[in-house]
């Protein structure tokens, strides 16, 4: 049975960066299988085997483990984990993932509603790893799956002010936390770094990763954050990526957003 770990994921899907950051930062051999919008939802259906369409999943040979959380718990039992995810510390670590994973959802909220107002620039960023017959599909469907999608993830006025309050709650969270640390555990970086500097990277917008600190996501969709914009929390993200991420997809052929 094949041991390579290939991880499946959507290219602006935070959740997946998180497990992305955690396998490259261990030296974790993986290959990444990017996957479509919409035409994900029957594979990771079929391969979860949970009822759920979500991604990230991992697989290795005929195993395959669907949610972020689930899939860091699975590799910290399979592979060494340490330097991430030191034994002693890991309980407190992931209990920063768990806060981090709650306003996941939200911020996805939160940037899709301005987002809804740029077609061109969704269709752009869920093409990205089409095939060129895939792309036609996701430009022809984009009228239908917008509304699905709208209602799947309560794109609207009323959860999008609640998921501005979720958000905000977290941001002051990490704000008070930076006063007297680099680090969320302090002197060393770990995965509870990873873990909230990946989710909350769609918001920081930061360079190293090609959709985030795209300029159009910034000014179409990372605007709607601006009161954040320069928080010490999210300029710890950016720190966070420039001083130990690097360019996202490194090793990677990736296709230019073709907005
Ligand atoms: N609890 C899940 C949440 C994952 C999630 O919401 N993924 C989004 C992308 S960021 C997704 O797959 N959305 C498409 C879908 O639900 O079909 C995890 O931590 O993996």
């Amino acid at each position: 049975m094949s041991d390579t770990l290939t991880l499946f994921t959507i290219n602006m899907s935070h959740y997946s960066e998180k497990v992305r950051w955690l396998l490259d930062a261990s030296c974790l051999p993986y290959q990444e299988q990017p996957l479509t919008p919409a035409l994900h939802t029957i594979p990771m259906l079929i391969k979860g085997r949970r009822w759920q369409t979500t991604v990230p999943l991992l697989q290795r040979g005929g195993e395959c483990i669907q949610d972020s959380p689930r899939i860091v718990a699975w590799l910290t039992q399979h592979y060494d984990l340490e330097s991430c995810l030191p034994s002693v510390e890991r309980q407190q670590i992931l209990a920063i993932q768990a806060r981090f994973d709650r306003i996941g959802k939200p911020i996805a909220r939160f940037l899709y509603l301005p987002g809804f107002a740029h077609g061109a620039l969704l269709r752009a960023i869920w093409g990205q790893f089409a095939s060129p017959l895939a792309r036609l599909f996701v430009s022809a469907s984009y009228p239908v799956v917008k509304p699905m999608f709208q209602v799947k993830l309560r794109i609207n006025e009323r959860a999008v002010a609640r998921a501005r309050h979720q958000i905000d709650v977290e941001i002051q969270w990490l704000n008070a936390q930076l006063v007297d640390r680099r680090y969320l555990l302090g002197d060393r970086f770990t995965f509870a770094d990873i873990a909230a500097a990946s989710i909350l990277a769609p918001l920081a917008c930061p360079t190293e990763h090609p959709i985030y600190g795209h300029p159009e996501f910034r000014a179409k969709m990372a605007s709607a954050a601006s009161q954040w914009a320069d928080s010490p929390a999210l300029q710890w993200v950016r720190d966070m990526y420039a001083l130990h991420r690097g360019p996202v997809w490194a090793r990677m052929t990736v296709p230019p957003l073709l907005v």
